[in-house]
């Protein structure tokens, strides 16, 4: 990604932060944070585009390429340093807290002094906040909500993935072998740290290798000849373990844990009378096994284990038996069932995203813009039908699924009557609003939704966004009940920041017999290659290609789709 477009949709970001803080025109507000979006995606280095190609990137408009190129120039934006003036150092990361709106922040800096997430939580410990006029015992719970939300210090799967992705190339031309490990190997949906191994090709090799990957460093932890720990400037640990290239097996086995998986396996060997370590499998002190995971894992009685089931949750016991599910892969999916266009929030032309979509060999692909009552998306049952008539028009050797994704209202019902759902050829149904309602209400209107025979797919089942915004509550027995009475799928949605359904409810929702849509929820075409970590969270769910409905042959899919109507 180039740092201009980054440093650029940084301040775009942070303008309609501040104009929501500041009491501004959300729709403004609005229009900046989607600009922001796609200069962060836009593929081309904007660092020369002039004012007309600005203008090309969608959601540029005339006063914001002006903004990008007084960027370029000064370094600054003069109408976001009058913004950042107006309001105290602190406030806007206050607003980060989800919960605390900018009225409260404010408040909150001028009567206490707070002006950090730690000061916030000082003060909620120390019961500061109930003396406070217009806070309740009510708002105070949702912020202590908001703030375990906010502090994990953990990163994104994407984060950590892209570091160690960037880091490994580095480490290739100097080292035989180099992978990463850890929680990032596991898929997990954030990551502590990320733990990258490699072998030496040379004796000189390890020294070689740990300078190439200190130039990654910010700062360095700690260095030495087989381990060495850095920070990068995104604040990021990242260890390095440089092992032997004959221990390579039991050292990939080792670390990438996790710990209670290891634990799990080497009590197996401790019962066979042998000894586990990172070094390999002994007996005695006689090595028996090391080169590879699978020799490893063979020797103790049993099958390999993909790396996402590692968590000691049945695998160990399944890998005995030799009854490892055949885990879905990211090429069993024959088609994303739920993106958007810049119809609506997303930043690529629906001509754009089918392209892109094309290029990813999918043999069909949906388009499932926004519904009418998310109002800030300004869609409307025109503008609906004139983009099914592009779709239908469009020449793409896909076959292209007109949809939508509908708004679950408190009540359950949904954007459309029937009549309208029905020329639907699939509608993906999401919570956007009312998230802090009752369990009881949550789940009827869960039920709701899946009960309406035009509803295929419930969208990121629990709204949850990682540092944002904490899950719904909803009876997960009852929900999942409904889903397979009905034939309404569960999303796996694979943006990094949800990873809806989560993994543990994932498995549990398979066991009351539902199916599942790995989906991207793709608002630009880069996101369409974020599928990996869907895929990634559905195999920590223990999901086989049959579980997961966009891996069917379309006719079978469309069967589905029409739900027994
Ligand atoms: P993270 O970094 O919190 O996202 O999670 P992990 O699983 O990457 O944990 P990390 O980085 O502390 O350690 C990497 C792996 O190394 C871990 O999954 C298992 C292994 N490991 C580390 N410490 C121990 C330990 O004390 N005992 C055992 N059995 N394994 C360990
Ligand atoms: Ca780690
Ligand atoms: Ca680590
Ligand atoms: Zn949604």
């Amino acid at each position: 990604m180039a740092s201009t477009n980054e440093a650029a949709a940084a301040l775009l970001r942070e303008y309609a932060e501040l104009l929501v803080i500041t009491g501004g025109d959300r729709f403004r507000a609005r229009n900046y944070e989607k600009a922001a979006r796609s200069v962060a995606g836009y593929p081309e280095d904007i660092g020369h585009l002039d004012s007309a190609a600005l203008q090309r990137i969608p959601g540029v408009g005339k006063s914001i390429a002006g903004k990008i190129a007084e960027y370029r120039e000064a370094g600054t934006i003069g109408a976001l340093e009058e913004l950042r003036a107006r309001i105290p150092p602190g406030v806007r990361e206050l607003t980060k807290v989800p919960g605390l709106g900018p009225r409260r922040a404010m408040q909150l800096n001028r009567e206490l002094g707070i002006a950090t997430v730690e000061d916030l939580a000082e003060a909620v410990k120390a019961g500061h906040l109930q003396n406070l006029d217009g806070f309740g015992a009510r708002s105070e719970e949702r912020i202590m909500r908001g703030l375990q939300v906010v502090s994990t210090g953990r990163v994104l799967l994407s984060a950590a993935m892209e570091t160690a992705t960037s880091i490994l190339a580095t480490l290739e031309p100097v080292s035989e072998r180099c992978a990463y490990a850890g929680s990032l190997r596991r898929m997990r949906e954030t990551v502590g740290d990320v733990d990258i191994l490699a072998t030496a090709a040379a004796p000189d090799g390890a020294r070689r290798i740990t300078d190439a990957f200190t130039r990654h460093a910010h700062q360095v932890i700690a260095s030495g000849p087989a381990k060495t720990s850095i920070r990068t400037v995104a604040g990021l640990q990242v260890d390095l373990r440089v092992v032997a290239p004959e221990a390579w097996g039991a050292a990939m086995q080792y670390f990438t844990g996790s710990q209670a998986h290891n634990v799990a396996v080497r009590a197996i060997a401790v019962r066979q009378g042998l000894k586990l370590s990172e070094y390999g499998l002994f007996e005695q002190e006689k090595l028996l096994v090391s080169r590879t995971e699978e020799e490893v894992y063979a020797r103790l009685g049993m099958e390999w284990i993909p790396p996402a089931m590692r968590e000691d949750t049945g695998e160990v016991e399944a890998a005995l038996r030799g009854e490892i599910p055949p885990l879905v892969r990211e090429k069993d999916i024959r088609g994303d069932l739920h993106t958007h266009t810049s119809l609506t929030d997303g930043v690529a032309s629906l001509e754009d995203m089918v392209a892109a979509a094309g290029r990813r060999r999918y043999e069909y692909y949906a388009v499932t813009d926004h519904a009418p009552n998310l109002v800030m998306q300004r869609m409307t049952t025109e503008k609906m039908l004139a983009q099914r008539e592009k779709v239908r028009a469009l020449d793409t050797e896909m076959t292209l699924l007109h949809g939508t994704e509908l708004n679950i209202a408190p009540d359950g019902s949904v954007d459309w009557e029937a009549d309208f759902l029905a020329g639907f050829d699939i509608c993906v149904a999401s919570v956007h609003s009312h998230f802090d309602q009752d369990k009881r209400a949550m789940t009827r209107r869960f039920i709701k939704a899946c009960e309406n025979p035009y509803v295929n797919v419930i969208g990121h089942p629990l709204t949850r966004k990682f540092g944002k915004r904490p899950p719904v509550e909803v009876d997960f027995g009852e929900l999942f009940r409904a889903c397979a009475r009905t034939g309404t799928a569960l999303e796996v949605n694979a943006s990094p920041e949800r990873l809806d359904l989560p993994s543990e409810h994932i498995r549990a929702a398979r066991d009351a017999g539902v199916r599942f849509a790995v989906n991207t929820d793709a608002h630009s075409v880069n996101h369409l290659s974020n599928l990996r970590y869907g895929i990634g969270t559905a195999q920590r769910g223990w999901l086989t290609a049959a579980d997961v409905i966009n891996t069917w042959p379309l006719s079978e899919l469309r069967a589905f789709l029409r739900k027994g109507r």
